[in-house]
């Protein structure tokens, strides 16, 4: 037969590899020494079955952890689901059901996908963030956080779903200030939340970035960079002239205490405690007022440049700790309370925002840095912010490098004791609290006598009540606070009567930590084993979205660092290469309901078979680069599946046959593709690795039908090549090509070819001889010939020697291998 039955040969395999289990991960080799690689891609959340981005983004990882697997590695390669969140919850309430039913129905179909995908996944490690077993574990972290001090509550303005009724992470919500979940408008809301101290790790966060500089996408390492947000700057106290005649010292952040000389006023974040503490008794209530607009609007919005400046007069003063000048505070929604230290000295001629607002209010604007060829802000109504000659600023007059005027500046504030130089980070600690259900339970006991206490390690997990659909209808508070009888409970510490916290947590901290609970998935005595995490870890390349380049890998990044720091691991950072895919699109546009574009990839799967879906998501381009659906051809794809697979029915010689009498063309090219497919796949270079493929197929084809003929020994071992290599994107295929060659399964157990260093040397080139500026000689000589011997066969050539004719060389100019001139 000619072609493959492509439905057929999905089925026939399938058992044959469940039985055979090739991809299992062996702890016992890692624990011994064998050089491991632990290859991760982001485990899904089960929605529904799995999309094009799944299936491009498994068929990527599938390359290289088949690769290393090849190479001798002992690969462990997992996968499981992030099986706690919201969507489980609204399909619950919107079908009265349980969150169970949707999310491990959904697991179910998603499994049998991918398992039919034919992924090397060590399905015996499989995980569900939201099975008991698991988050017990998320559990005792959570403790684990608590008892270091770096889980802690506070009442704060938080940002508030008015349609999800819950409270959200400053990352959840998008840039235009709406829900990342249902898109509605996020407003402000004042509530006691858990929070995780991630601001206690910033500089580390910060500066481990720069060793992941090479080995992680730029834009990521950037965006981390940018999130943390790391300031120079210094403290500056201000002593206030409260309206009851007494003083009370605020600090402010500023990054340019160069400029100290040139605040006009003072401003505080309106919705700080701060504002309502020192606001003159006649001011009050333009405040309260002030404060019911303020709560309305996002982070986003107050930050904008753009935004008409609003605030109202405190009705105080503040005084400038080095000029003495008495300054007018103002309290305004451009400040942010949780930011530096929720207040700042306006500096409007150097500070766009504040000149905005002295504008506004009719300020005093006060030009300290003269800058060459600028207009006095004063006048142009723009700020400047370059170098120039300091003026009206007191020791720092007639200087003109901000450098130096920040450092002196910084030394005579710390002189008298009125500031200090400090780095800022923009980094907030981690709002952890969900006042949903379907989440890990925080292990906290609230009791009236002993306050806040632990849940007992022996005691978790603390497992969900059962509740169901019509339980969970959003009403500002967590539906765990109704379950009455899971709520009361007694308290560890005194035994009297306590009230569970009724709060989750936030699904980000599931997948903080699961990279390492498959290092020993099973295990009930520990989150993980540490000489286990030890061997294995840390992953050596994590592939996913980078719609995760912030939060989930910060967050992996923090939890990493804390249990370093507990003695539990010893590797500073989680993920040593990170790479992201792109997105498969159609028609240019983003896939989605609305413009009808979706690819539904089982119909894929229907019509071209697994392999060919998965070859032409490789082969499109970088794993990098988006892929437009519109302009690749899965039917192109199965043609060549299907070419390749007709070599191995043309092969005649037996398996085992003694290649090096093969025909040298074609050995040359097998090992020269071999030596390139390493570096490529280890270059992640995986779509060129595609058409290198492709290409000794063509090769080995004209062999067969022109050349060597297919009872050369050169052609079993181009097509056993080819099927180890097309093993990465196309795993049926290259199993049945195996077969066909007289193997016993599976090709994923084959070994790898040795590459033959003298089969990638190109046989000669020719080097031309000069003898005075003339041609008179030609060698046929090995392509790395030295320049010495180049130079001593040039000198030996008759015909050159006949040139030379005993006249005295003055010098010869070698340039190995194509040009040797004598110069008599
Ligand atoms: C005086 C000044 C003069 C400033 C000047 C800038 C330029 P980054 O770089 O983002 O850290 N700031 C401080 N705390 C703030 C808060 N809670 N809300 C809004 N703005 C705040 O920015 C630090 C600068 O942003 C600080 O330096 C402060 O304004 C402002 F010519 O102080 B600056």
């Amino acid at each position: 037969t000619n072609t493959y039955d492509v439905r057929a040969v999905e089925e026939k395999w399938l058992p044959v590899w469940d039985r055979i289990d090739p991809f299992r991960a062996d702890d016992a080799a890692a624990l011994a020494g064998k050089p491991t690689k632990y290859a991760l891609t982001m485990f899904p959340y089960p929605s529904g079955d799995l999309h094009m981005g799944h299936a491009e983004v498994f068929a990527l990882h599938d390359v290289i952890s088949r690769y290393w697997r090849f190479r001798g590695f002992e690969v462990l390669n997992p996968m499981g689901w992030d099986s706690f969140g919201l969507p489980a919850e609204n399909a619950a309430i919107r079908n009265d059901t349980h969150p169970a039913t949707y999310t491990y129905g959904n697991i179910e179909t998603q499994y049998s996908s991918m398992k039919r995908y034919g992924v090397s996944f060590d399905w015996s490690r499989r995980l569900h963030t939201s099975d008991p077993e698991y988050y017990r574990w998320t559990q005792w972290l959570f403790l684990l956080m608590h008892e270091r001090g770096l889980a802690y509550r506070k009442k704060s303005p938080v940002n508030w779903c008015p349609q999800d009724q819950t409270v959200l992470a400053n990352e959840q919500v998008l840039a235009d200030g709406t829900c990342e979940r249902c898109g509605a408008v996020v407003t402000k809301r004042e509530l006691t939340q858990w929070y995780f101290k991630t601001t206690a790790y910033a500089q580390e966060l910060y500066d481990c970035l720069d060793d992941l500089q090479d080995t992680w996408i730029g834009k990521v390492v950037n965006a981390q960079r940018n999130w943390i947000g790391r300031s120079e700057g210094a403290h500056v106290d201000f002593a206030l002239n409260l309206a009851d005649g007494s003083t009370k010292d605020v600090t402010v952040f500023t990054t340019r205490p160069d400029t100290l000389y040139g605040a006009t006023f003072m401003v505080v974040a309106a919705d700080a405690a701060l504002a309502a503490e020192i606001v003159a008794p006649d001011k009050r209530a333009d405040l309260d007022a002030y404060l019911d607009e303020v709560r309305k609007a996002s982070d986003i919005d107050r930050l904008a440049t753009d935004r008409p400046k609003t605030g109202v007069d405190l009705g105080i003063t503040a005084t400038n700790p080095v000029s003495g000048e008495q300054v007018p505070v103002w309290a305004a929604d451009y400040v942010l309370a949780d930011y530096g230290t929720g207040a700042i000295m306006a500096v409007p001629a150097h500070d766009q925002r504040d000149l905005d607002f002295a504008t506004v209010m009719g300020l005093p604007v006060r030009m300290v840095v003269d800058v060459e060829g600028a207009e006095d802000p004063a006048v142009s109504s723009v700020a400047t912010t370059g170098d120039g000659t300091y003026v009206s600023s007191g020791p720092l007059d007639g200087l003109t490098d901000k450098a130096s005027a920040i450092s002196q500046m910084i030394s005579v504030l710390e002189e008298r004791g009125t500031g200090t130089g400090t780095v800022n980070f923009r980094l907030r600690d981690w709002l952890l609290s969900r006042q949903r259900y379907w989440g890990a339970p925080i292990p906290i006991v609230h009791c009236d006598k002993d306050g806040e206490v632990a849940v007992p390690l022996d005691q978790l997990p603390v497992e969900l009540p059962e509740l169901t659909g019509s339980d969970l209808r959003p009403q500002g508070t967590s539906p765990l606070g109704g379950a009455t009888e899971w709520v009361e409970t007694t308290c560890p510490t005194c035994g009297g009567p306590a009230r569970r916290d009724t709060d989750t947590m936030d699904t980000f901290v599931d997948s903080s930590w699961y990279f390492l609970r498959f290092v020993s998935p099973n295990l009930d005595s520990a989150p993980f084993d540490e000489a286990l995490a030890q061997a294995w870890g840390p992953i050596d390349l994590y592939i996913g979205g980078d719609e995760h380049a912030v939060l989930h890998l910060l967050y992996s990044r923090f939890f990493t660092k804390v249990l370093r720091d507990a003695g539990l691991i010893t590797w500073d950072e989680p993920f040593s290469a990170y790479l992201s895919q792109g997105k498969v699109i159609n028609n240019g546009r983003k896939m989605s309901k609305s413009l009808g574009n979706g690819v539904n990839v089982a119909e894929q799967l229907e019509e071209f078979g697994v392999d060919a879906v998965r070859l032409t998501l490789v082969f499109a381009s970088p794993p990098e680069d988006n892929i437009d659906w519109a302009d690749v051809s899965p039917a192109g794809s199965q043609k060549f599946l299907q070419r390749a697979w007709r070599l191995s029915g043309d092969v005649t010689s037996a398996p085992g046959v003694d290649v090096s009498t093969g025909d040298v063309a074609l050995r040359r090219l097998t090992h020269k593709t071999v030596a390139e497919a390493e570096q490529l796949v280890e270059s992640y270079r995986f779509n060129v690795v595609v058409a290198r493929t492709m290409e000794l197929v063509n090769a080995t084809r004209k062999a067969i039908d022109s050349g060597c003929g297919g009872a050369d020994p050169a052609v079993r071992e181009a097509v056993e090549a080819v099927a180890m290599l097309l093993s990465l994107v196309a795993p049926y295929t290259a199993e049945e090509m195996w077969e066909r060659l007289g193997h016993e399964p599976c090709v994923a157990q084959a070994t790898w070819p040795v590459v033959d260093p003298a089969l990638l040397v190109e046989e000669s080139v020719t080097a031309v001889v000069q003898v005075k500026g003339k041609v008179k000689g030609r060698l046929e000589v090995a392509p790395d010939i030295s320049e010495a011997d180049l130079e001593a066969l040039a000198l030996a050539d008759p015909g050159v020697q006949r040139a030379i004719d005993g006249a005295t060389v003055r010098k010869v100019i070698v340039r190995a291998p194509k040009l040797v001139n004598i110069v008599v």
